[in-house]
């Protein structure tokens, strides 16, 4: 096979300008030429999930530095990248993320409630606070739980493609991954065993321009980082992931290729992060504040909003009733995630093996005599 033949033939080249799939400039206006013409309804449902996301995050830092949650990932200025993509899996189909794509869980039904009781760890959470918070359990949403060690669910995910293909499931997975995990193991082992078994898998390499404190010019020594695709004959397209239609298009041809049997494609999403790795994190440490900047007109929900005006589907009042509507979502779910109880301590004991070994028996009934009890 002819891979750099393989390689150009599948970049959406023809209709993209430097290889990169666009479709809205910076005014909200379409390209003929590469424009999926989308339903509104669908268009319109895309964008209130991507205002839903950011004013989820904007609440969360805010609880966060008041001390109410521990800890929050935010996507602030990805939410294109996100749940655009999210939006072209077909329901019978499996998301793998890391920590920052919960917005793709809320897309797929994972409820607010859900969410507000992993943030508190409280005892209506899934796991029961063992996870950190934005570390979701999904099952039913076809959204496997978030592991945060980078690149592990590049190969959790392969491996979930080869097992659905075996079995001759008409199911697609999609995992997603930022740039710094391009340089992990895990993404190297698992793009090979994708290129080799043909399995259905779609890589969504979500490029955000840093990996923490790490530029993406840093990461690597690729000229462009769907190049490392074609070391593994898995072709590769490349969209502006601030672009929500652009997106949506790019990975939806990725995912109707593997749902045909055609095997894996890998899509980069171009996008930037506008705000703080965490709420751990300072970026004014390591980034300059004049790049930020001038990525801030990219922002992709101003893009989608003027898009929709433009069509005149959308105005001020309904986005302001929109925002007026998550707030008060919001507050109740907020509300009552901070009012229910603490998880059991002898949840940490019971709750480990199926038989409790003897010395996890001896250690809670040491605990439960002490302090920590009460
Ligand atoms: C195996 C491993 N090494 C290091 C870390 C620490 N770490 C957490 S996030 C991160 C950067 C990841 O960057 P990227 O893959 O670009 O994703 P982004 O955070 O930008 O979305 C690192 C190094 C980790 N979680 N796991
Ligand atoms: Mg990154």
């Amino acid at each position: 096979m002819d891979l750099q033949q393989n390689y150009s033939t599948t970049t959406l080249r023809s209709a993209a300008k430097g290889g990169v799939m666009k479709v809205i400039d910076l005014d909200g206006r379409v390209d003929p030429t590469t424009d999926p013409r989308l339903e509104v309804a669908l268009v319109t449902r895309i964008y209130r999930e991507m205002v839903r996301a950011r004013l989820i995050d904007e609440r969360m830092n805010a609880l966060q530095r008041q001390g109410r949650v521990g800890f929050h990932v935010g996507a602030y200025g990805e939410e294109a990248s996100i749940i655009a993509s999210a939006a072209a899996l077909r329901p019978q189909d499996w998301l793998f993320s890391c920590y920052r794509e919960i917005g793709a869980a809320f897309w797929r039904g994972f409820e607010l409630q859900s969410y507000l009781d992993n943030m508190f760890g409280n005892a209506n959470d899934i796991a029961e606070g063992r996870q950190m918070p934005d570390h979701i359990t999904a099952r039913r949403n076809h959204f496997a739980a978030v592991s945060s060690v980078i690149g592990t669910q590049i190969i959790n995910a392969v491996g979930f493609s080869w097992a659905a293909k075996i079995r001759k499931e008409d199911v697609v997975t999609a995992v997603y991954f930022g740039d710094g995990a391009t340089s992990a193991a895990d993404f190297h082992s698992g793009m090979n065993f994708a290129g080799v078994f043909k399995t259905p898998t779609v890589f969504l390499l979500r490029n955000n321009g840093w990996a923490i404190s790490i530029p993406a010019s840093r990461q690597s020594a690729c000229r462009r980082l769907v190049d490392k695709a074609l070391g593994y004959g898995v072709p590769a397209l490349c969209c502006d992931g601030n672009d929500a239609l652009a997106t949506y298009a790019t990975v939806q041809r990725a995912v109707s290729s593997a749902a045909e049997g055609k095997g894996p494609m890998l899509v980069e999403l171009q996008t930037y992060r506008l705000g703080a790795h965490t709420t751990s994190d300072d970026p004014t440490r390591y980034r300059n504040e004049s790049e930020v900047e001038r990525e801030r007109k990219y922002d992709p929900i101003r893009r989608l909003r003027l898009y929709l005006e433009n069509l005149e589907v959308w105005s001020q009042q309904e986005d302001e009733k929109l925002i007026e509507k998550i707030h008060a979502e919001l507050q109740a779910a907020i509300a009552r995630a901070e009012n229910a109880p603490r998880p059991a301590v002898a949840s940490i004991f019971e709750k480990v093996y199926r038989d409790q070994p003897a010395h996890l028996r001896e250690q809670q009934a040491e605990c439960e005599r002490g302090p920590r009890a009460r």
